[in-house]
Protein backbone atom coordinates (compact mmCIF):
# COMPACT_ATOMS: atom_id res chain seq x y z
CA UNK A 1 0.00 0.00 0.00
CA UNK A 2 1.19 3.46 -0.74
CA UNK A 3 1.98 5.53 2.13
CA UNK A 4 -0.70 8.12 0.40
CA UNK A 5 -3.53 5.25 1.52
CA UNK A 6 -1.44 3.89 4.47
CA UNK A 7 -2.47 8.00 5.65
CA UNK A 8 -5.92 7.18 4.57
CA UNK A 9 -6.80 4.51 6.30
CA UNK A 10 -5.76 5.37 9.84
CA UNK A 11 -7.83 8.32 9.37
CA UNK A 12 -5.63 11.35 8.18
CA UNK A 13 -8.16 13.92 7.06
CA UNK A 14 -5.30 15.35 5.14
CA UNK A 15 -4.82 11.87 3.65
CA UNK A 16 -8.23 12.11 2.62
CA UNK A 17 -8.08 15.77 1.29
CA UNK A 18 -5.30 14.51 -1.28
CA UNK A 19 -7.24 11.48 -2.54
CA UNK A 20 -10.07 13.18 -3.51
CA UNK A 21 -7.72 15.73 -5.33
CA UNK A 22 -6.33 13.10 -7.09
CA UNK A 23 -9.35 11.85 -7.55
CA UNK A 24 -10.44 14.87 -9.26
CA UNK A 25 -7.66 16.04 -11.05
CA UNK A 26 -5.60 13.47 -12.17
CA UNK A 27 -7.07 10.97 -14.29
CA UNK A 28 -3.36 8.44 -14.12
CA UNK A 29 -3.56 7.84 -10.49
CA UNK A 30 -7.55 8.00 -9.71
CA UNK A 31 -8.20 4.68 -11.13
CA UNK A 32 -5.14 3.00 -8.86
CA UNK A 33 -6.66 4.58 -6.16
CA UNK A 34 -10.43 4.06 -6.47
CA UNK A 35 -9.33 -0.10 -7.25
CA UNK A 36 -7.69 0.10 -3.44
CA UNK A 37 -11.00 2.23 -2.32
CA UNK A 38 -13.65 0.21 -3.35
CA UNK A 39 -13.51 -3.07 -1.14
CA UNK A 40 -13.74 -0.52 2.12
CA UNK A 41 -16.95 1.19 0.53
CA UNK A 42 -20.79 0.24 1.07
CA UNK A 43 -21.12 1.65 4.27
CA UNK A 44 -21.86 5.21 4.17
CA UNK A 45 -25.47 6.36 4.12
CA UNK A 46 -26.01 8.68 1.55
CA UNK A 47 -28.14 11.80 1.78
CA UNK A 48 -29.04 14.11 -1.27
CA UNK A 49 -30.37 17.62 -1.49
CA UNK A 50 -30.98 19.42 -4.77
CA UNK A 51 -33.49 22.64 -5.74
CA UNK A 52 -33.37 25.53 -7.57
CA UNK A 53 -30.15 28.08 -6.79
CA UNK A 54 -30.37 29.86 -3.09
CA UNK A 55 -33.36 27.54 -1.57
CA UNK A 56 -30.91 27.55 1.67
CA UNK A 57 -29.54 23.49 0.66
CA UNK A 58 -25.96 24.72 2.26
CA UNK A 59 -27.98 26.28 5.29
CA UNK A 60 -30.49 23.29 5.34
CA UNK A 61 -26.68 21.03 5.11
CA UNK A 62 -25.34 22.55 7.92
CA UNK A 63 -28.59 22.48 10.40
CA UNK A 64 -28.71 18.68 9.62
CA UNK A 65 -25.75 18.19 10.60
CA UNK A 66 -25.64 19.51 13.51
CA UNK A 67 -28.33 16.62 14.11
CA UNK A 68 -26.66 13.87 12.52
CA UNK A 69 -23.58 14.46 14.77
CA UNK A 70 -25.62 14.77 17.63
CA UNK A 71 -26.88 10.74 16.64
CA UNK A 72 -22.55 10.35 17.12
CA UNK A 73 -22.29 9.87 13.42
CA UNK A 74 -19.06 11.50 11.23
CA UNK A 75 -20.51 13.53 8.06
CA UNK A 76 -18.71 13.82 5.02
CA UNK A 77 -20.54 16.69 2.82
CA UNK A 78 -19.69 17.40 -1.16
CA UNK A 79 -21.51 20.38 -2.48
CA UNK A 80 -21.61 21.35 -5.93
CA UNK A 81 -21.30 24.84 -6.92
CA UNK A 82 -22.38 25.80 -10.60
CA UNK A 83 -21.91 29.29 -10.45
CA UNK A 84 -18.19 30.11 -9.55
CA UNK A 85 -16.01 27.51 -11.42
CA UNK A 86 -12.88 29.41 -11.66
CA UNK A 87 -12.93 31.50 -7.79
CA UNK A 88 -12.87 29.31 -5.59
CA UNK A 89 -16.33 31.42 -4.46
CA UNK A 90 -17.79 28.34 -4.10
CA UNK A 91 -15.34 27.35 -1.20
CA UNK A 92 -15.80 30.44 0.67
CA UNK A 93 -19.67 31.07 0.17
CA UNK A 94 -20.50 27.40 1.56
CA UNK A 95 -17.79 27.78 4.35
CA UNK A 96 -20.10 30.96 5.79
CA UNK A 97 -23.34 28.94 5.42
CA UNK A 98 -21.90 25.59 7.05
CA UNK A 99 -20.08 27.80 10.10
CA UNK A 100 -21.93 25.74 12.40
CA UNK A 101 -19.81 22.32 11.18
CA UNK A 102 -16.64 23.31 9.30
CA UNK A 103 -14.64 23.60 12.62
CA UNK A 104 -15.63 20.26 13.49
CA UNK A 105 -13.43 17.34 13.27
CA UNK A 106 -16.30 14.88 12.69
CA UNK A 107 -17.35 16.87 9.56
CA UNK A 108 -15.41 17.29 6.02
CA UNK A 109 -16.71 19.17 3.63
CA UNK A 110 -15.53 19.31 0.06
CA UNK A 111 -16.99 22.20 -2.47
CA UNK A 112 -16.45 21.55 -6.02
CA UNK A 113 -17.22 23.53 -9.09
CA UNK A 114 -19.28 21.95 -11.66
CA UNK A 115 -16.85 21.50 -14.80
CA UNK A 116 -18.65 19.33 -16.29
CA UNK A 117 -20.24 19.92 -19.63
CA UNK A 118 -23.58 18.52 -19.00
CA UNK A 119 -25.34 17.33 -15.58
CA UNK A 120 -25.41 18.66 -12.25
CA UNK A 121 -23.06 16.93 -10.64
CA UNK A 122 -19.54 17.67 -11.12
CA UNK A 123 -18.10 14.85 -12.76
CA UNK A 124 -15.63 13.37 -10.13
CA UNK A 125 -18.67 13.86 -7.49
CA UNK A 126 -18.88 9.96 -7.74
CA UNK A 127 -15.99 9.36 -7.33
CA UNK A 128 -15.12 12.09 -4.48
CA UNK A 129 -18.09 9.95 -2.80
CA UNK A 130 -16.39 6.56 -3.09
CA UNK A 131 -13.62 8.28 -1.08
CA UNK A 132 -15.66 9.99 1.88
CA UNK A 133 -17.56 6.11 2.12
CA UNK A 134 -13.69 4.31 2.02
CA UNK A 135 -12.33 6.78 4.39
CA UNK A 136 -15.50 5.85 7.06
CA UNK A 137 -17.72 8.39 7.16
CA UNK A 138 -21.20 7.36 8.32
CA UNK A 139 -23.59 9.81 6.60
CA UNK A 140 -22.38 11.34 2.66
CA UNK A 141 -24.78 14.52 2.30
CA UNK A 142 -24.51 16.05 -1.46
CA UNK A 143 -26.49 19.42 -2.21
CA UNK A 144 -26.10 19.89 -6.19
CA UNK A 145 -28.44 22.81 -7.62
CA UNK A 146 -31.25 21.11 -9.78
CA UNK A 147 -32.12 22.05 -13.00
CA UNK A 148 -33.20 20.28 -15.63
CA UNK A 149 -31.95 17.29 -17.09
CA UNK A 150 -29.09 17.32 -14.37
CA UNK A 151 -31.24 16.83 -11.46
CA UNK A 152 -31.75 13.20 -12.65
CA UNK A 153 -28.08 12.02 -11.53
CA UNK A 154 -28.00 12.68 -8.11
CA UNK A 155 -30.93 9.76 -7.39
CA UNK A 156 -27.87 7.49 -9.07
CA UNK A 157 -25.40 8.25 -6.08
CA UNK A 158 -27.76 8.65 -3.33
CA UNK A 159 -30.46 6.44 -1.10
CA UNK A 160 -32.20 9.25 -0.26
CA UNK A 161 -33.12 12.81 -2.20
CA UNK A 162 -34.59 15.48 -0.99
CA UNK A 163 -35.98 18.24 -3.09
CA UNK A 164 -35.62 21.59 -1.52
CA UNK A 165 -37.80 24.72 -3.28
CA UNK A 166 -39.16 27.83 -1.55
CA UNK A 167 -42.21 29.73 -1.66
CA UNK A 168 -40.89 31.61 -4.75
CA UNK A 169 -40.76 28.19 -6.31
CA UNK A 170 -44.15 28.46 -7.55
CA UNK A 171 -43.59 29.25 -11.32
CA UNK A 172 -40.27 27.70 -11.49
CA UNK A 173 -41.71 24.37 -10.46
CA UNK A 174 -44.09 24.44 -13.29
CA UNK A 175 -40.91 23.93 -15.97
CA UNK A 176 -38.90 21.30 -13.71
CA UNK A 177 -42.18 19.60 -11.78
CA UNK A 178 -42.04 16.44 -13.65
CA UNK A 179 -38.22 15.40 -13.16
CA UNK A 180 -37.96 16.97 -9.73
CA UNK A 181 -40.91 15.30 -8.74
CA UNK A 182 -39.79 11.71 -10.17
CA UNK A 183 -36.67 12.02 -7.80
CA UNK A 184 -38.25 13.34 -4.41
CA UNK A 185 -38.46 11.14 -1.72
CA UNK A 186 -38.86 14.00 0.25
CA UNK A 187 -40.04 17.83 -0.75
CA UNK A 188 -39.06 20.40 1.59
CA UNK A 189 -40.84 24.15 1.58
CA UNK A 190 -37.45 26.06 2.88
CA UNK A 191 -37.70 29.47 3.91
CA UNK A 192 -41.32 28.94 5.41
CA UNK A 193 -40.27 31.92 7.32
CA UNK A 194 -42.10 33.89 4.39
CA UNK A 195 -45.60 34.11 2.63
CA UNK A 196 -47.16 31.63 1.03
CA UNK A 197 -45.03 28.67 2.67
CA UNK A 198 -48.34 26.53 3.65
CA UNK A 199 -50.38 27.08 0.30
CA UNK A 200 -47.41 26.17 -2.05
CA UNK A 201 -47.02 22.98 0.29
CA UNK A 202 -50.48 22.47 -0.05
CA UNK A 203 -50.18 22.59 -3.63
CA UNK A 204 -47.04 20.34 -3.94
CA UNK A 205 -49.12 17.13 -1.82
CA UNK A 206 -52.13 17.65 -4.27
CA UNK A 207 -49.56 17.47 -7.30
CA UNK A 208 -47.86 14.44 -5.46
CA UNK A 209 -51.59 12.78 -4.95
CA UNK A 210 -52.55 13.00 -8.61
CA UNK A 211 -48.82 11.24 -9.85
CA UNK A 212 -49.14 7.82 -10.55
CA UNK A 213 -47.32 6.11 -7.85
CA UNK A 214 -44.49 3.70 -8.55
CA UNK A 215 -43.72 2.63 -4.91
CA UNK A 216 -45.58 2.41 -1.45
CA UNK A 217 -43.46 5.55 -0.32
CA UNK A 218 -45.46 8.62 -0.26
CA UNK A 219 -43.11 11.35 -0.24
CA UNK A 220 -43.95 14.14 2.24
CA UNK A 221 -43.82 17.52 2.35
CA UNK A 222 -42.31 19.59 5.12
CA UNK A 223 -42.07 23.31 5.65
CA UNK A 224 -38.98 24.53 7.48
CA UNK A 225 -36.81 27.84 8.22
CA UNK A 226 -33.09 26.84 7.70
CA UNK A 227 -32.56 30.40 8.93
CA UNK A 228 -34.52 30.45 11.97
CA UNK A 229 -34.16 26.59 12.64
CA UNK A 230 -37.21 25.25 12.95
CA UNK A 231 -38.94 22.16 11.01
CA UNK A 232 -35.44 20.72 10.98
CA UNK A 233 -36.41 17.92 13.71
CA UNK A 234 -38.97 16.93 11.37
CA UNK A 235 -37.14 16.63 8.27
CA UNK A 236 -34.38 14.50 9.89
CA UNK A 237 -37.08 12.29 11.46
CA UNK A 238 -38.79 12.22 7.58
CA UNK A 239 -35.29 11.14 6.51
CA UNK A 240 -34.37 8.51 9.06
CA UNK A 241 -38.17 7.20 8.04
CA UNK A 242 -37.44 6.59 4.64
CA UNK A 243 -34.32 4.80 5.12
CA UNK A 244 -36.00 2.62 7.36
CA UNK A 245 -38.73 2.11 4.37
CA UNK A 246 -35.92 1.19 2.15
CA UNK A 247 -34.84 -1.34 4.43
CA UNK A 248 -37.91 -3.23 4.91
CA UNK A 249 -39.00 -2.84 1.90
CA UNK A 250 -35.78 -4.35 0.32
CA UNK A 251 -36.34 -1.26 -2.48
CA UNK A 252 -32.60 -0.60 -0.86
CA UNK A 253 -30.71 -3.60 -2.75
CA UNK A 254 -33.08 -2.71 -5.64
CA UNK A 255 -31.28 0.99 -5.45
CA UNK A 256 -27.98 0.23 -4.94
CA UNK A 257 -27.95 -2.42 -8.18
CA UNK A 258 -29.80 0.47 -10.10
CA UNK A 259 -26.47 2.78 -9.19
CA UNK A 260 -24.01 -0.16 -9.55
CA UNK A 261 -25.38 -0.52 -13.15
CA UNK A 262 -25.00 3.70 -13.44
CA UNK A 263 -21.52 3.47 -11.75
CA UNK A 264 -20.29 1.04 -14.50
CA UNK A 265 -22.18 2.85 -17.48
CA UNK A 266 -19.98 6.35 -16.06
CA UNK A 267 -17.20 4.22 -16.52
CA UNK A 268 -17.82 2.76 -20.12
CA UNK A 269 -18.47 6.46 -21.02
CA UNK A 270 -15.81 7.93 -19.53
CA UNK A 271 -13.24 5.05 -21.24
CA UNK A 272 -14.54 5.85 -24.54
CA UNK A 273 -14.15 9.50 -24.40
CA UNK A 274 -10.77 9.40 -23.58
CA UNK A 275 -10.49 6.69 -26.10
CA UNK A 276 -11.31 9.14 -28.55
CA UNK A 277 -9.93 12.31 -27.53
CA UNK A 278 -6.44 10.67 -26.15
CA UNK A 279 -5.92 9.65 -29.67
CA UNK A 280 -3.18 12.25 -31.90
CA UNK A 281 -5.88 12.42 -35.11
CA UNK A 282 -8.94 13.57 -33.11
CA UNK A 283 -8.47 17.16 -32.56
CA UNK A 284 -6.91 17.85 -35.96
CA UNK A 285 -10.33 16.16 -37.42
CA UNK A 286 -12.04 17.93 -35.44
CA UNK A 287 -10.70 21.26 -36.52
CA UNK A 288 -10.74 20.69 -40.31
CA UNK A 289 -14.56 19.47 -39.96
CA UNK A 290 -15.48 22.02 -38.06
CA UNK A 291 -14.71 24.23 -40.90
CA UNK A 292 -16.71 22.44 -43.44
CA UNK A 293 -19.78 21.86 -41.13
CA UNK A 294 -19.67 26.11 -41.06
CA UNK A 295 -19.54 26.54 -44.42
CA UNK A 296 -22.50 23.87 -44.43
CA UNK A 297 -21.12 21.15 -46.25
CA UNK A 298 -20.84 18.96 -43.61
CA UNK A 299 -23.68 17.95 -41.29
CA UNK A 300 -22.39 17.96 -37.50
CA UNK A 301 -23.85 14.08 -37.17
CA UNK A 302 -21.87 12.93 -40.44
CA UNK A 303 -18.70 14.81 -38.73
CA UNK A 304 -19.05 12.75 -35.75
CA UNK A 305 -19.28 9.77 -37.63
CA UNK A 306 -16.23 10.83 -39.54
CA UNK A 307 -13.97 11.60 -36.22
CA UNK A 308 -14.94 8.59 -35.05
CA UNK A 309 -14.00 6.80 -38.28
CA UNK A 310 -10.54 8.26 -38.00
CA UNK A 311 -10.03 6.24 -34.52
CA UNK A 312 -11.34 3.33 -35.73
CA UNK A 313 -14.89 3.45 -33.80
CA UNK A 314 -16.72 4.72 -36.80
CA UNK A 315 -19.18 2.43 -38.53
N1 LIG B 1 -35.56 33.83 4.90
C1 LIG B 1 -34.83 32.72 4.81
N2 LIG B 1 -33.63 32.77 4.21
C2 LIG B 1 -32.91 31.62 4.11
C3 LIG B 1 -33.39 30.42 4.65
N3 LIG B 1 -32.46 29.45 4.39
C4 LIG B 1 -31.47 30.04 3.72
N4 LIG B 1 -31.73 31.35 3.56
C5 LIG B 1 -30.88 32.36 2.89
O1 LIG B 1 -30.94 32.14 1.50
C6 LIG B 1 -29.66 32.41 0.90
C7 LIG B 1 -29.19 31.19 0.14
O2 LIG B 1 -28.95 30.15 1.07
P1 LIG B 1 -28.00 28.92 0.72
O3 LIG B 1 -28.05 27.98 1.86
O4 LIG B 1 -26.70 29.40 0.27
O5 LIG B 1 -28.79 28.34 -0.52
P2 LIG B 1 -28.27 27.25 -1.56
O6 LIG B 1 -29.49 26.56 -2.07
O7 LIG B 1 -27.21 26.41 -0.98
O8 LIG B 1 -27.67 28.17 -2.70
P3 LIG B 1 -26.74 27.70 -3.96
O9 LIG B 1 -25.81 26.66 -3.46
O10 LIG B 1 -26.07 28.96 -4.37
O11 LIG B 1 -27.71 27.20 -4.99
C8 LIG B 1 -28.75 32.80 2.03
O12 LIG B 1 -28.69 34.19 2.10
C9 LIG B 1 -29.41 32.21 3.25
O13 LIG B 1 -29.12 32.93 4.43
C10 LIG B 1 -34.66 30.40 5.31
O14 LIG B 1 -35.14 29.38 5.81
N5 LIG B 1 -35.33 31.59 5.36
MG1 LIG C 1 -25.25 26.00 -1.69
Amino acid sequence: MTDLLRRFFSGDRLALARVITVIENDPERRETLLQALHPHTGHASRLGLTGPPGAGKSTLVDRLTSLIRRDGQTVGIVAVDPTSPFTGGALLGDRLRMQSTWADPGVFIRSMADRSQSGGLASATPDVMVALDAFGKDTILVETVGVGQSTFDIANVTETTVVVLTPESGDSIQAMKAGLMEIADLLVVNKADRDGASRFASELRMMLDMRQRTSEWLPPVLKTSARDNTGIDDLYASILCHRAYLTQSRELDARRLRQSRAAITRAIDARIARRIWDQPETRPALDRLAERVCRREVEPYAAADEVLRTVGLGN
